[in-house]
């Protein structure tokens, strides 16, 4: 079954140009003008954008965290209509159990049959008093899993690491060619913050920002690459909200520490004045990091669009308000920590970094899909559009006018956290591996198409970097 993409102007990383594009089956076949061919289907993209299928190398769905679940693998529809054609889940590791095993629970019991999205997973370590853990990291490598979660804050829970083990980790991971993914906070600091505000009676939500200032994730960001320096491991600090934690980034960076940085549209486009609004609605906003005052956004974007910082992931983490956020009605603490955005990161790119001057459409491409794709181990198979790679394509309508609303949207929780933002443009059409799944905002696929993706370990770029 072959599909002819007509008159798109395809855009790179590198470059956009306007060709046609001929899908056969899952794969991208001939990219030129004036394709001629008998396919059986005939899209016409005349002034419209063709980009790579996004790659949200941050989420969580079905996470059991902080006492409940988010949002499961069956609303991955929101994902497509969104223009991501692959995800790379967290997954969680019950108390006791080899992370090997998690991997194999979470396919099973959470993904598979139900995922509309092709997937990959990052190991994530929630208990390290598992024995031999680290011994494990090779065979997740050998299993397609090449990266490794560690968190520096919640402490109290099983989550948190220390600086030995978050040492022990670094140097495992490199040894195998893992790339170490980091929760960059203090979470000593976080936690006494915490009881401080609650022995003071600040239990509404507005203080979970006091109880994780910037410097906290500052601290813990520089510290995790001072550690990945001295292992002379690579490492990646997912996450990054404020300016301070991004220049620990690009400082270390310049000092040969081989780091890599990601940003969320929520740090780019929400501030911490969200978590003030009346009532309990700013528990919508709790999110870890937390939201920052509004100045730190433009050095973000200014991050992105100059390199400093490599990707944009949604860290969506889907909590209703009603009977999961309103844990914490009584103490912020209570509250699950997260926000759903898997299905608004090209619309935040998009229209709040390409369309006001902040971001370049070869910039948004590859911190939407081109770079995850390359330092998580999928390129070329995916985050381009190159023959040979798999079709995952957004055509994109620069002409649509809409706004963000929970009503239109697919992520199955009950509110969005950018309620009444513009969306100028979308993804109108959405193959993923050659397959129509999503037209004019609706899912047309079925759950259970989305297929694993195994990824090649960081450690074979790493190594040829390291010899130039
Ligand atoms: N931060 C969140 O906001 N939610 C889940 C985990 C995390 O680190
Ligand atoms: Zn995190
Ligand atoms: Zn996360």
């Amino acid at each position: 079954m072959a599909t002819l993409i007509k008159n798109g102007t395809i855009v790179t990383a590198s470059e956009q140009y306007k060709s046609d594009v001929l899908i056969d089956g899952e794969k991208i076949v001939a990219i030129g003008s004036d394709l001629d061919s008998r396919a059986e289907t005939v899209v016409d993209a005349e002034g419209k954008y063709l980009f790579p299928g996004g790659i949200d190398a941050h989420t969580h769905f079905d996470l059991p965290f902080m006492g409940t679940n988010t949002a499961g693998f069956d609303t991955t529809p929101a994902a497509l209509v969104g223009g991501t054609t692959s995800v790379i889940d967290f997954t969680p590791q019950p108390a006791g159990m080899s992370l090997q095993d998690s991997i194999v629970k979470h396919r099973e019991e959470a993904i598979e049959g139900k995922t509309a999205v092709d997937y990959s997973l990052h190991s994530m370590i929630m208990d390290s008093t598992v024995p031999g853990i680290f011994d494990e990291f090779s065979a997740l490598v050998k299993a397609g899993v090449p990266t490794i979660k560690m968190f520096l804050a919640y402490k109290g829970t099983p989550f948190m690491v220390d600086d030995a083990t978050l040492f022990k980790g670094l140097e495992a991971a490199k040894d195998v060619g893992m790339l170490p993914t980091i929760h960059a906070e203090n979470g000593d600091v976080v936690s006494l913050l915490q009881e401080k505000l609650l022995a003071a009676g600040k239990t509404d939500p507005k203080y979970h920002a006091e109880s994780r200032p910037a410097i906290v994730e500052v601290e813990a960001t520089a510290r995790a690459a001072s550690l990945a320096q001295a292992a002379d491991a690579p490492i990646f600090i997912v996450h990054v909200s404020c300016e301070g934690a991004m220049l620990a980034i690009r400082n270390a960076r310049q000092q040969g520490v081989d780091i890599f940085g990601e940003t969320c549209p929520q740090y780019l486009v929400l501030d911490e004045s969200y978590l003030a609004k009346p009532g309990f609605e700013g528990a919508k906003y709790v999110c870890s990091p937390a939201l920052r005052p509004e100045f730190n956004q433009e050095p973000l974007w200014q991050a992105l669009n100059n390199g400093w910082l490599q990707t944009v992931g949604s860290d969506h983490c889907g909590f209703n308000m009603k009977g999961q956020k309103d844990m914490g009605t009584e103490k912020f603490t209570g509250i699950p920590n997260g926000t759903p955005g898997v299905e608004n990161r090209l619309a935040i790119l998009y229209t709040y970094g390409f369309l006001q001057g902040k971001l370049s459409l070869q910039r948004m491409v590859d911190a939407f899909a081109t770079a995850p794709a390359k330092l998580f181990g999928m390129y070329p198979r995916k985050g381009s559009i190159v023959i040979g790679g798999d079709a995952d394509i957004v055509v994109f309508d620069p002409a649509y006018q809409g706004k963000i609303s929970v009503e239109t949207s697919l992520h199955g929780v009950d509110y969005s956290a950018y309620e009444g933002f513009n969306e100028k443009g979308r993804a109108d059409k959405v193959f993923l591996r050659g397959k129509l799944v999503a037209d004019g905002g609706k899912f047309i696929g079925q759950l259970g198409q989305g297929q694993f993706i195994e990824r090649t370990p960081f450690g074979l770029a790493y190594e040829s970097r390291m010899k130039r």
